[in-house]
């Protein structure tokens, strides 16, 4: 008997073991808190006795809960909440909660916290020793202590803490093109996380989740619905249900927002127009905006995008982009509300070259929008694509604030089967130079408003969650998601610092897996670029879906051909944006715009997308244009497979659903790397007529199998 009943405790011990270490499949994102490793335990046992948190409001109750978890998890023991400050307690409060505690610095110094931004410093308060978490604001309060939690799941030491920190812009807003249907556009990890049937009624458990992630991050909005928007999302029965999810996200201090069609008014208002300039048409956003203030009070705004792939605008009426945006923004003025007016344009006719056709648009419109509009100009100035140049506008439209549009979702890049860490992607824009004022006007002080000393500023990331078990589809997509949290708040970061702190709260392991996975995450964009769109090429991926090669597309709209963007022919490759080409260079300021003109000066990165070559023509490295163009193909799909080996030497050190879930998609990211190699070399092969170079592997298959490949329920679409 004595037997029976050991070995079903050591059964149990095994199964909970298994269920506990083996078994994670990644829902808790990186706010697992798991039990801080030695020998920084010991210290934090050292530093950390008890907890208190001044609370008198919905967002410090959230701040509480969530230093008591993750305390108690990073401990791994009990934390006692108390109500006196003892030695080696956190205390976490605003300002006027936390008035006795603080020293003249900490009060000298919270000014420049701002209205988000917060201190964590250890400070000796009647003689004992603690750690001071507070800031102007209850979310500033909320952020601080997530931060601090940070601190502590990524092992740093925490001995003499200074810190403060605030976020560089002001509105770090998730777009999610979430159809209320709960399809998602260029979604990859399921559907919608938004229930619309169900809600208001049913109030799914992931929303808070989804709220406290985002807080984590310092994310401090969302807009909940597709940008290609149906207008019944300002009809009372879905406004009712944006305004269940806008009560559940309010503690986190995460704001709604909503898309809406310019051709509302029509659409659900009865009007026959929908021109910016009818007193009908303007009093009818009106009363609609004031309606959404009365199920939303502290409602964010509107994003908008008009005259863009088919969608209305003022420009149906001859009006301009200024003249649709100053209406609406009119109407949210007196609620504090504000515009995400799109740059993202696209018109009826056929441009001479696509790239031009935003700053053509929107640079004559400079210093016509109301204060509380913001232009939102994606970082590239064709779509997003695996590299682009920043785009032209930054910098030229020095009266206007201009926010930064990312898309998190991986529509060009693998959507959620590979493996591709965007920060670099990202810094790479950010840190380019536009030379607007002279050098060292960087993508990112245009859009911190620090160039022009604008104060409304914004970053927009488009969402890639879903209702996947693990949010993001591909284990990886959540360090993507995070990232754009972390560079939303301090652009500043480097990928590396970003990747570190990510790698750490997702696998709590040892430096030398850390090492491993951050050296996968650092080369994977490179990577992509070289089996997708190496040397400047672009928007040569299948079409509709975008999923997959389709370098061969033609017909139908030319800008929506892949023909149009490579150009290749018998004579060479690429697109001439030079003055003798479309001149889409001299959209750039001076030495920019020179140095992309410029064959020598030209990063080899970029030599496609602004130049038309022969495949003969010489490299830097002495080869021609066709080799290169092969090398860098092969020299993507052996990266593939250096990751995968990479990936498969950490199979006992992590966990293991985790470590299986990216195992099986780094080998369908191996083919799906073979696939774009071969199809796109043998297609260019059919213009440059030049051999493969020797000692490289001969693809198995032939172009015209490739070509023949059809996707018919490819997702997102
Ligand atoms: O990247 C393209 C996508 C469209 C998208 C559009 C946009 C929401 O292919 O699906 O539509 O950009 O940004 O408006």
């Amino acid at each position: 008997m004595m037997k029976t009943i050991k070995i079903y405790f050591v059964l149990l011990a095994i199964i909970i073991a298994a269920f506990s270490v083996n078994a994670d499949d990644g829902y808790g994102l990186w706010l697992n808190y798991q039990k801080a490793p030695e020998p920084v335990l010991k210290n934090y046992h050292q530093q950390i006795k008890s907890m208190m948190v001044l609370k008198n409001s919905p967002t410090l109750k959230v701040a509480e809960n969530e230093l008591f978890k993750g305390l108690v998890g990073i401990l791994g023991r009990q934390v006692s909440v108390v109500s006196e400050i003892e030695e080696g307690s956190v205390v976490a409060g605003n300002i006027s909660a936390l008035n006795s505690l603080l020293n003249e610095k900490i009060k000298s110094e919270i000014k420049d916290a701002g209205e988000e931004g917060y201190i964590i410093s250890s400070v000796e308060s009647e003689g004992k020793n603690i750690i001071l978490i507070t800031a102007n604001s209850d979310v500033g309060v909320l952020y601080g202590v997530f931060n601090f939690l940070q601190l502590l799941q990524t092992g740093k030491d925490i001995g003499k803490l200074d810190i403060i920190s605030s976020p560089k812009v002001k509105i770090r807003v998730l777009n999610h093109w979430d159809n209320l249907d709960r399809t998602v556009e260029r979604g990859y990890a399921g559907f919608s996380l938004w229930d619309w049937h169900r809600l208001p009624g049913y109030l799914d458990p992931r929303y808070t989740d989804y709220a406290r992630a985002n807080a984590s991050l310092g994310i401090n909005g969302t807009v909940l619905n597709n940008v290609n928007a149906n207008p019944a999302m300002l009809t009372p029965q879905f406004l009712e249900k944006a305004a269940a999810l806008a009560d559940i996200f309010r503690p986190y201090g995460l704001k709604v927002y909503l898309s809406v069609k310019f051709s509302s008014p029509v659409d659900i208002g009865g009007l026959n127009t929908a021109d910016p300039l009818e007193i009908d048409v303007q009093e009818w956003w009106k009363k609609k905006i004031e309606e959404v203030y009365s199920y939303i009070p502290d409602f964010g705004g509107l994003l908008i995008k008009a005259n863009s792939e088919g969608q209305p605008g003022p420009q149906n009426y001859d009006r301009t982009h200024a003249e649709g945006a100053n209406m609406l923004a009119d109407a949210l003025a007196p609620f504090g509300g504000i515009v995400m007016w799109r740059a993202f344009v696209y018109d009826n006719n056929v441009p001479d070259d696509r790239a031009k056709q935003a700053q053509n648009e929107f640079k004559p419109l400079d210093v016509q929008f109301r204060d509380n509009v913001l232009v939102q100009v994606k970082n590239g100035p064709i779509d997003f694509q695996p590299r682009e140049p920043f785009h032209p506008l930054f910098g030229a439209m020095p009266g206007t604030p201009l926010m930064m549009e990312f898309q998190i979702t991986q529509e060009y890049l693998g959507q959620a089967t590979n493996l591709v860490y965007l920060a670099p992607m990202y810094k790479e824009c950010l840190d380019s130079d536009t030379y607007a004022k002279g050098e060292g006007s960087t993508v990112a002080k245009v859009v911190d408003g620090s160039l022009e000393n604008h104060k409304l500023t914004g970053m927009a990331g488009v969402a890639n969650t879903g209702n996947d078990r693990n949010w993001t589809g591909h284990l990886f997509g959540q360090s993507n998601w995070f990232t754009f949290g972390k560079l939303a708040w301090n652009h500043e970061l480097t990928s590396e610092e970003i990747a570190e702190d990510w790698i750490k709260m997702t696998f709590y392991s040892d430096s030398e897996v850390v090492a491993s996975i951050k050296k996968i995450m650092l080369e994977s964009r490179e990577t992509t670029v070289n089996y997708m769109t190496p040397l400047g090429l672009h928007h040569i991926m299948g079409r509709g879906h975008h999923y997959g090669p389709g370098p061969w597309v033609t017909g139908g709209r030319p800008d929506w051909t892949s023909l149009y963007y490579h150009k290749a022919d018998k004579e060479g490759i690429g697109f001439d944006r030079t003055p003798s080409g479309s001149n889409a260079t001299g959209q750039y300021f001076k030495p920019v715009a020179d140095m992309f003109a410029n064959l020598e000066t030209c990063p080899e990165e970029y030599l496609l997308w602004f130049h038309h070559l022969p495949w003969d023509y010489k490299m830097k490295s002495g080869k021609t244009l066709w080799e290169e163009i092969c090398i860098h193909y092969y020299d993507g799909v052996k990266s593939v497979r250096n990751m995968q080996v990479a990936w498969g030497a950490l199979q006992d050190k992590i966990d293991s659903e985790k470590f299986k879930h990216v195992q099986m998609l780094l080998s369908v990211q191996e083919k799906e790397a073979v696939w774009w190699r071969n199809s796109c070399v043998l297609y260019f092969q059919t213009f440059s007529e030049m051999p493969i170079p020797n000692g490289f592997e001969k693809p198995d298959q032939t172009l015209e199998y490739y070509r023949k490949l059809t996707f018919r329920f490819a997702p997102g679409n």
